[in-house]
């Protein structure tokens, strides 16, 4: 997105989110993709998931930072986005629940205003519920690492567009 307008970059050092991204990642963290995600109405629901960054072998980890910048409006039954908080800590796997909708204790974010910022740990288990509204929900998702951390494949800007003035 960057190559598209420049000034998608201020996503990267969002003044509110910047100090979080310091504090969990360390003040040389680094970009690692980023998308512009829509949920359709009639969509049929992502299925519980994270990618890493919990428990492994007794230690916890955080490897990637995942910050959804929401761009549209989002209240109950319009395909909400939806978290189990603090299930980064847990050390079973999602696989055996992914079907499932509903799990104890998730929160569900079904309040939400055009501009409000989620943060979040990527091992925290999360998910997108099924739309059944006539509306899109839409997301700009970009996911930050650690130093060491590489950006991904199809996602790093042209040459053009880091020499901008
Ligand atoms: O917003 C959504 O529906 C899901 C996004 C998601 O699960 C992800 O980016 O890992």
């Amino acid at each position: 997105m960057f190559d598209v307008d420049a000034r998608f970059a201020r996503f990267l050092d969002h003044p509110v989110v910047e100090p979080f991204l310091i504090a969990f990642l360390g003040a040389d963290y680094r970009h690692i993709d980023n998308d512009l995600y829509y949920t359709y109405p009639g969509y049929k629901g992502g299925g519980w998931h994270r990618p890493t960054g919990h428990v492994i072998d007794g230690k916890f980890i955080c490897p990637m930072v995942k910050v959804f910048y929401c761009i549209t409006d989002v209240g109950p039954n319009e395909g909400e986005f939806e978290v189990i908080p603090g299930s980064h800590r847990a050390q079973f796997s999602p696989a055996d629940y992914h079907k499932r909708l509903d799990l104890p204790a998730q929160h569900i974010f079904d309040d939400v205003n055009a501009g409000d910022i989620i943060l979040f740990n990527e091992g925290l288990i999360h998910n997108g519920l099924p739309n059944p509204s006539q509306k899109t929900r839409k997301t700009i998702i970009v996911n930050f690492g650690r130093r060491d951390a590489g950006v991904w494949q199809g996602y790093k800007p042209l040459s053009q567009t880091l020499n901008l003035d």
